[in-house]
């Protein structure tokens, strides 16, 4: 299987593991799906699709079906910080049942404030207990910024007060892995934006354990569904790239396989929205657009199942995936160098789309940046 004979025996070994665990639901996948008129080939297919995503070969369907059967055995404790809730909106919303949100129902969702019943004194002692209960072995996922200042005294939660600061640091000294759901909780998201108050920071800067960050204000469910997958499958972590976002999701920039991206190259512009440009669905650069500084498969994977995608719905991506995307992707309808290099009036036009696409979109936004200060400096000179 060129070279995942090991991983492949190593999801074996762990699907042995998981099915020796307890199980925390009563009913099991198959009866769920026979309630939800989901066929069992619908699922097959989404397990291929999840092996697809992971960049893994077919081999591994079978093993992804057995996973996600098991995926009841991997207690989960899902905090809420400074957010919208997008993310669990990403998450949980659809109009139809699918394969991701059966998955959601079948996980061991031991904690999570906007899904559960249990309020004040009752939704604390749930979580005591399920940290007790559970300790060193829950999936600990965070939604949200955390804010930091005055002690973390801008977030209180529940009957005991107590910050979203001391319960993310309790909680993550015994989870099993920790995942930031959400730019919020990855980078400090739109809390965290200039000139940030509360203090609003990632999880990874106010904990000392290892974090795997899935970005997007919100994330798609595929990449939620995909990272959780991954976990229960291998229980290790994914490959990561520099802000610890899993690569095989976050590998490519959205620029890279966008469907108007024969339009870039082609120099095919919307100059303003609602003209033909724009009813052709050519390329929103000149609108904004910051898919060429940002990483994600929005592109390839789309959300609500797969329906659109911003892009695709007619605006430029925002580059939500990104790091301080508030601060540094703005004027969100601007192209980005007009922002960054002060007083410069070079268009996409000027530098022409051929040298901006094979040198500029090549080398990242700051290369963007300086080429354009030095083209700046060579026209005074
Ligand atoms: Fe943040 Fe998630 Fe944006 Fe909202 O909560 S990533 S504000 S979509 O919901 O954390
Ligand atoms: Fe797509 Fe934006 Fe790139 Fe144009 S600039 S091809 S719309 S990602
Ligand atoms: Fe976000 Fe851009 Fe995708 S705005 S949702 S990364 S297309």
């Amino acid at each position: 299987m060129n070279g995942f004979d090991a991983l492949y025996e190593k999801a074996q070994e762990r699907i042995d593991v998981l099915s020796s665990l307890p199980s925390a639901k009563e009913e099991s996948i198959e009866q769920m799906l026979e309630q939800r008129g989901i066929q069992r080939r619908e699922f097959m297919a989404w397990a291929a699709t999840i092996t697809t995503m992971l960049a893994l070969p077919s081999q591994f369907t079978p093993l992804f079906a057995e996973a996600a059967k098991l995926a009841d055995r991997l207690p989960l404790i899902w905090l809420h910080m400074a957010e919208c809730t997008g993310c669990s909106e990403s998450f949980i919303r659809s109009d139809a049942p699918t394969v991701d949100s059966l998955i959601f129902d079948h996980i061991s969702l031991e904690y999570h404030e906007t899904l559960m019943a249990a309020a004040g004194w009752q939704a604390e002692e749930n979580l005591e207990h399920a940290m007790k209960k559970y300790k060193g072995k829950y999936i600990l996922l965070v939604e949200g910024g955390v804010p930091t200042a005055m002690d973390g005294m801008y977030l209180t939660l529940g009957a005991q007060g107590k910050t979203g600061l001391s319960l993310v640091q309790e909680a993550a000294k015994d989870a099993a892995a920790i995942f930031s759901i959400g730019t919020c909780s990855s980078f400090g998201g739109i809390q965290a934006a200039a000139p940030n108050p509360t203090g609003a920071k990632g999880v990874d800067k106010v904990i000392k354990q290892p974090v795997i960050n899935v970005p997007g204000c919100p994330p798609s469910a595929k990449n939620i569904v995909g990272t959780l997958m991954h976990f229960l499958l291998f229980g290790t972590l994914p490959a990561l790239d520099m802000y610890s976002r899993p690569k095989w999701a976050y590998g490519n920039r959205i620029h890279d396989l966008c469907e108007r991206r024969g339009h870039f190259d082609a120099g095919e512009f919307v100059e303003s929205f609602g003209d033909d440009g724009a009813k052709d669905g050519w390329c929103l650069y000149k609108q904004g657009c910051k898919g060429p500084y940002t990483f994600n498969n929005c592109s390839t994977e789309r959300f609500n199942q797969h329906v659109n995608w911003p892009i695709g719905a007619g605006h430029g991506c925002m580059g939500c995936s990104e790091p301080n995307f508030w601060d540094t992707m703005g004027p969100l309808e601007k192209p980005l160098q007009s922002h960054l290099v002060m007083g410069l009036n070079t268009t996409v036009d000027k530098v022409g789309t051929t040298l901006l696409t094979a040198t500029v979109i090549g080398i990242g936004a700051h290369a963007v940046a300086s080429m354009f200060m030095n083209k700046k400096e060579a026209e005074e000179e």
